[in-house]
């Protein structure tokens, strides 16, 4: 928690907030401050409202959220004044809607348009914003919030030569008001976004000659434009209220249910089924949203890709400008795809060429054209469709200085850190509408927008009503939501493509992924329950007064947290009120549809003698030529369920990681064979595989034990009984996430032991099925437990933070390192018990799984066999 400002005063300020900008946002806010009670002043470097549907007036300029969906629902009286005429409306119409909502709601009084903020300093003495205009004015303020859009800060030119050019220049992101007639004329478009591919049909109508300079082709899908569809009118009839909440609670802003299953569990009839009806149904989250997994799984995506290409391919008469069309170095949907109308048509065009700047940059813009590395072009206009400084230009554009002296420039120097995409400390009662860490240019804009507009005034009233005036998120609390925001963003192909989501477009900005992906829905949850916890990682001051409840809002890795909302959806029996059968067939049951781990070179299964008979094995050989190292691997289970093909995906994860063969092998099961049963089978099966090794494809000499929860209770327990044997050696062990001890009473069990889906309830059923009281503290059983750890070989331990048996895990790494074994940790950030086998579910985990298939080829490599 940051120190109380000590003397803070309250001076009065010339209006309660001001806003900068009257887009969509602005609007929005002024309306429900003014509601609220709160002195508000709009400043808008526009002459008018609109915000970015005031500068993008280039031909084709429309929204690719249908119109129904990317407006305001906040008035239900305009849901029914204002009628849409397109699906796709344009940007005059939905200019036009604006400046309706600024007359019916009176909003004009109390903006002040041709205004540009330049300046903002924050004044501690007077808890104040002082904000300095380009017309000269010092305005106080004590909330200043800015609204000023995600794409309204044009890129500055990058090309060489770009104001050299005589002939007529055009940005579409600042488009003439009078248009532009450009019949009879030479015209270029740089650029092939979504401002290029709406413009660039709409130019080729009217011009003698179009040359498209390309550099990254884009996925563009037919918008099909026209009426609303009729089925989407209905639904928004029949119930509008019940049509907006569904929007607000979704992923993307848009009621449409999610996918539930990946591109790779249907058929390929099936899916090219689905991308026909994507195609047909021209809407932009029809992409993203193609199959539960476009966006997470590169072989899913590229199927998709690939059905795209193969539509250009139909679609352009030239072979070689379709390939050029083609976009073939970034996934679908990791930067935002384009709608379309006749984009690919155009380029059949007799007076339309393309510029494929991949094989030919360029290399200036001169007095007449544009050079390139091999050919000079000659125009009489060029329009620059490329881009913007997205979602943090126009933030850093303004000077704005803080608490400690910082301005934002330079707070986000490597990238924005913001708790909720909201607010920034070292900046008090300073707001972000969309900002950077929240979902945004993600979502229909127009919800998020809403969302975070009600967030916001909300937040001011109930400091109003508490005697607060001043708010700032706790370093905690940001630095946690930033780390969120960049796990989530890490678990999709997002962050690997060179986009303005990662700022990847703009030369020198810090590449970041910018925005939140965990969907508006949840991310209006984790607002909501921020102010239910008492504004949760802020600091909030009044006259006299201080709060702070600090702490980081969300901790579990996303798809952690995804898996545990499952479980909780399906309502899962706990194992421990289960009889031993019951709870066995369920765990199998549980294993249904999990997908299966990646491909090795071969899989077999086979038996071996254990201490009191047979054993079941399954070994599991990589693809390249053997011989190789092989790893005996055991189970997890709680030494009561599971089987030596239970964690499948795992072993084979392993196999592949490794370049090691994996012998996952039975051990006798309690209650039916209690302590000692389990560990006299896994040491029996150790030295039978040592003793084979060869026979079984193996290097002799090179072997390595592994396992996981009780698993890996084994193999450290193996790992002591063969020291003490002396034989056979183990040159290294994976523990992954083991039990090392019958002790419930460390911190981890205190603050894990529910909610993780491990529970310290279900550890203590596991360990009364399997040892008496009297046998836990046996190193058999407790391998932390034993008189001594030295001599043993290089281990590797995995703990889980969210794991009840974490600090066990980290003891006996911790022990093993003080008695001079070669050990290492991995511990692994926002995970739990059960992360780490989940292959392909939990994708987070995937790092670790590499970091434990390197240790495991280190163990060989060092040949330190004990
Ligand atoms: O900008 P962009 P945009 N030399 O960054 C190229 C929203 N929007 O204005 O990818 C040569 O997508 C650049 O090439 P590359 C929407 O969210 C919505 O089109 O950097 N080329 C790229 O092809 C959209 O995503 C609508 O290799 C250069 C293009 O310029 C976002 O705004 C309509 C270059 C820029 O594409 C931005 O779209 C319009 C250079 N030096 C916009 N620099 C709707 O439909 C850049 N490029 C609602």
């Amino acid at each position: 928690m940051q120190p109380a400002h000590q003397k803070r005063e309250f001076s009065i300020p010339d209006h309660d907030v001001v806003v900068a900008g009257a887009g969509f946002a602005g609007l929005y806010l002024l309306h429900r401050l003014r509601e609220l009670g709160f002195s508000t002043r709009v400043l808008e470097t526009a002459d008018d409202v609109g915000g970015t549907w005031y500068w993008n007036r280039y031909p084709g300029a429309r929204c690719d959220i249908q119109t129904i969906d990317y407006c305001y629902s906040f008035d239900p009286e305009l849901e029914t004044e204002w009628q849409w005429s397109e699906r796709y409306a344009t940007q005059p119409e939905i200019l036009r809607y604006l400046q309706f909502v600024a007359d019916k709601h009176d909003l004009r009084r109390d903006i002040e348009f041709s205004t540009r903020i330049e300046a903002a300093v924050w004044n501690d003495g007077t808890s104040l914003w002082t904000l300095r205009t380009d017309r000269g004015q010092k305005i106080t303020c004590r909330y200043y919030v800015m609204a000023t859009g995600c794409l309204s800060m044009p890129k500055t030119p990058d090309i060489a030569g770009h104001d050299r050019f005589l002939g007529e220049a055009y940005f579409t992101s600042h488009w003439p008001h009078q248009g532009v007639d450009f019949s009879g004329k030479r015209v270029a478009v740089i650029g092939t976004g979504s401002s290029g591919v709406q413009s660039i049909p709409l130019i080729a109508e009217q011009a003698a000659e179009l040359t498209v300079f390309q550099r990254t082709p884009c996925y563009c899908i037919p918008a099909h434009n026209g009426p609303v569809p009729a089925h989407r009118m209905t639904e928004l009839e029949n119930d509008r209220a019940a049509y907006r909440e569904a929007a607000r609670q979704s992923l993307f802003g848009v009621p449409l249910a999610p996918m539930e299953v990946g591109a790779l569990q249907v058929s390929a009839e099936e899916r090219e089924a689905h991308y026909e009806d994507i195609w047909k149904a021209g809407e932009l989250l029809g992409i993203a949203g193609a199959y539960a997994d476009i966006i997470t799984n590169a072989t899913s995506n590229e199927t998709l890709c690939e059905f795209v290409r193969d539509k250009i391919r139909e679609i352009v008469n030239d072979p070689e400008v379709a390939e050029t069309l083609c976009p073939k170095d970034f996934y679908i949907a990791t930067k935002r795809p384009c709608l379309d109308t006749n984009y690919y048509e155009t380029y059949n065009l007799p007076h339309v060429r393309l510029v494929d700047l991949r094989k030919h940059p360029i290399e200036t813009i001169t007095e007449t054209g544009i050079d390139t590395t091999n050919a000079s072009y000659t125009f009489d206009a060029i329009v620059f469709a490329t881009g913007f400084d997205a979602m943090t230009g126009a933030l850093v554009g303004v000077d704005i200085t803080g608490s400690n002296g910082l301005t934002l420039r330079e707070k986000w120097s490597n990238g924005p850190e913001t708790y909720l995409g909201l607010m920034t400390t070292g900046f008090p009662n300073l707001f972000t509408i969309t900002g950077p860490g929240s979902p945004s240019v993600l979502s229909n804009m127009t919800v998020s927008i809403e969302q975070h507009v009600e967030w916001v005034s909300n937040c001011l009233d109930d400091l109003r009503k508490n005697n607060f005036e001043f708010i700032e998120p706790t370093r905690t609390a940001e630095a946690g939501w930033v780390q969120h925001v960049n796990d989530y963003g890490a678990i999709t192909l997002l962050p690997q493509t060179n986009s303005w989501y990662t700022g990847a477009n703009v030369p020198g900005k810090p590449r970041v992924f910018l925005p939140y992906i965990g969907g508006v829905g949840p991310y209006r949850g984790i607002c909501d329950e921020v102010v239910e916890r008492g504004y949760f990682g802020f600091v909030l001051e009044g006259p006299g007064k201080q709060s702070c409840n600090d702490g980081v809002i969300r901790t579990v890795q996303p798809d952690v947290a995804m898996v545990l909302d499952m479980i909780e959806a399906l309502q899962w029996p706990r194992f421990e009120t289960l009889s031993v059968a019951d709870a066995r067939a369920f765990a199998i049951e549980t294993l249904t549809g999990r997908p299966p781990g990646p491909d090795v070179g071969e899989c077999n299964d086979g038996t071996l003698p254990g201490a009191a008979g047979e054993l079941k094995y399954r070994l599991y050989r990589p693809v390249s030529p053997g011989p190789h190292p092989i790893v005996v691997y055991f189970h997890g289970g709680g030494w009561l369920l599971g089987s030596y093909d239970t964690d499948d995906p795992f072993c084979r994860d392993l196999c592949v990681q490794s370049e090691a063969i994996i012998v996952s092998v039975d051990y006798r099961h309690a209650p039916e064979a209690r302590f000692p049963a389990a560990p006299e089978d896994a040491f029996t099966a150790v030295q039978w595989v040592a003793k084979n090794a060869a026979s079984l494809g193996g290097v002799p000499g090179q072997l390595a034990v592994s396992g996981w929860s009780a698993g890996a209770n084994l193999a450290a327990v193996v790992c002591q009984m063969a020291r003490d044997a002396d034989g056979p050696a183990i040159c290294g062990q994976l523990l992954v996430t083991p039990v090392t001890d019958c002790d419930f009473t460390r911190e981890s069990y205190t603050n894990n032991g529910e909610g993780y889906f491990l529970t310290k309830a279900l550890m203590e059923w596991f360990w009364d099925h399997y040892a008496d009281t009297t046998d836990r503290e046996n190193p058999q059983a407790s391998p932390l437990r034993a008189d001594k750890l030295s001599g043993l070989p290089p281990a590797l331990v995995v703990t889980c933070e969210f794991d009840p048996l974490r600090d066990e895990g980290i003891a006996y790494f911790e022990a093993l390192q003080a008695a001079g074994v070669k050990a290492d940790h991995l511990p692994c950030r926002g995970h739990i018990h059960t992360s780490l086998t989940l292959v392909d579910i939990v994708l987070s985990s995937a790092d670790a799984r590499g970091a434990m298939g390197r240790a495991l080829g280190g163990f060989f490599s060092d040949q330190t066999a004990v």
